[in-house]
C-alpha cells in the first residue's frame, strides 16, 4: 500500500518469525502513538501515563491516551484520554485558583501544535518530595488499612465503618513517593520528617483539605462524588507554596457517580469499569503484560471520560477542543 502521509520515523519490529506480519506491524505502530514523542523538545522524564518536556523557563506536560488497570498500562490507547484529563485539570486549576496558587501557565503558548489540548505549560517548581493525599469516603488501600488497624495514616476512626462510606469529615493521608512500586501511607509526623518542616506541612494539609472540599461541593452539585485524591506541591523561586501535577483527573482520584452510589460494597469507577469487568473476564492475571482492548470497550471508556468531564464541568469536551485550536 502506498502512503503518502506517511510519517519519517524508523520503527524496529520484533517478531517471533523472521517476518513481520501485519499483527506485528500494528502492534509497531500502536506503539508509536502511545510514545507521543515531540522530537523537538528535550524530555525530562515519562511516567507510566505522560511525559514532561523542557521549555526552557517552563515545563510541558503531556497527557498520553495510555489507560492503566491493575497498575498495569495497557497496549491499545483511549483516543482523547489525555486531552479530557489536561482539560479537566485546567476546570480544576482556573476554579482553585484563589484557593491556592497553582503552576498553569499556559494551555497554548509554547505548546507544540501536534499535543495541543493535551498539554500544559507549567512553571517550573521544586516539588516537594510527600504525596498529599485527602481521602472523603472509606475506599481502596484506605478501606484496607481501615480493616487492619482502625485508622489511615496514624488517624484512628470510628468503629464500623463500612466499605465506601463516607467520613466524618475529610483526612489528610499523606504518602510516600516511591521511584517503582507502590506509595505508601504514612502518617503526618513522618510526612513532616520527611518535608523537614512542621509548618510547611501543617500548611500542605490545609491547602489540601481546602482543594478537597471545593471540589468535591462543586462536583456533588453535578451528580458526582470524589471519593478521594492527591496533589503534589512544589515551591516557586519565590518560595511561594504552589499546587503543581495534574489536579482532580480521573487518574488522580477516585470519581463516583452520585445515582448509584452504596454503602457496603466497592463502588464502580466512573472511567476505568468498562476495561477492568472486561479485563477481569478475559481471565487475565493483571501482571504484565496488560492485553489489548477490544473496539467496543475502547469506544465505551472514551465516551465515560467525555462524559465525567462534561458532566463535572457543565462544558462540552468540543468547546474545549476549538479553545486549544490553534488560529
Ligand atoms: C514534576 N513530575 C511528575 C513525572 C511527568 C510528570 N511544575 C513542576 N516543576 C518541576 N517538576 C515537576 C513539576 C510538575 N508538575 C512533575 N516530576 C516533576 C512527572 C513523569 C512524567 F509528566
Amino acid at each position: 500500500m502506498f502512503w503518502p502521509e506517511a510519517p519519517a520515523l524508523t520503527v524496529e519490529v520484533t517478531s517471533p518469525s523472521d517476518t513481520p506480519d501485519a499483527a506485528d506491524l500494528a502492534e509497531a505502530v500502536a506503539s508509536l502513538r502511545r510514545m507521543s514523542t515531540l522530537e523537538s523538545l528535550p524530555l525530562l522524564a515519562s511516567g507510566k501515563v505522560r511525559e514532561m518536556y523542557d521549555l526552557g523557563e517552563r515545563l510541558l506536560m503531556v497527557a498520553s491516551d495510555r489507560i492503566s488497570t491493575y497498575d498495569v498500562v495497557h497496549p491499545t490507547p483511549i483516543p482523547d484520554k489525555g486531552k479530557v484529563l489536561t482539560a479537566l485539570s485546567t476546570f480544576w486549576f482556573e476554579q482553585t485558583a484563589d484557593v491556592v496558587p497553582n503552576h498553569l501557565v499556559s494551555i497554548t503558548e509554547d505548546v507544540p501544535v501536534e499535543v495541543r489540548g493535551r498539554a500544559l505549560n507549567v512553571r517550573k517548581l521544586d516539588m516537594l518530595p510527600v504525596e498529599c493525599v485527602v481521602r472523603g469516603y472509606l475506599t481502596g488501600s484506605g478501606w484496607k488499612d481501615y480493616q487492619s488497624t482502625g485508622a489511615v495514616a496514624g488517624i484512628t476512626l470510628p468503629e464500623g465503618l463500612r466499605d465506601s462510606e463516607k467520613l466524618p469529615e475529610p483526612i489528610f493521608t499523606p504518602s510516600t513517593k516511591a521511584d517503582v512500586g507502590h506509595d505508601e501511607t504514612i502518617d503526618f509526623d513522618r510526612a513532616a520528617e520527611i518535608v523537614g518542616d512542621r509548618a510547611l506541612m501543617e500548611r500542605l494539609r490545609d491547602l489540601s483539605i481546602a482543594l478537597y472540599s471545593h471540589a468535591a461541593d462543586h462536583a456533588a452539585s453535578r451528580g458526582v462524588i470524589l471519593a478521594d485524591t492527591k496533589f503534589e506541591f512544589g515551591r516557586d523561586a519565590g518560595g511561594v507554596i504552589v499546587v503543581g501535577d495534574e489536579v482532580l483527573t480521573p487518574d488522580s482520584s477516585r470519581f463516583w457517580p452520585a445515582d448509584t452510589y452504596e454503602v457496603g460494597r466497592p463502588q464502580p469507577s466512573f472511567d476505568k469499569q468498562y476495561v477492568r469487568d472486561w479485563a477481569s473476564n478475559t481471565g487475565w492475571d493483571k501482571k504484565p503484560p496488560a492485553p489489548a482492548i477490544p473496539d467496543d470497550v475502547v469506544a465505551g471508556t472514551r465516551a465515560k471520560y467525555v462524559e465525567a468531564y462534561e458532566r463535572i464541568t457543565g462544558e462540552s469536551f468540543d468547546t474545549w477542543l476549538v479553545r486549544v485550536q490553534p488560529s
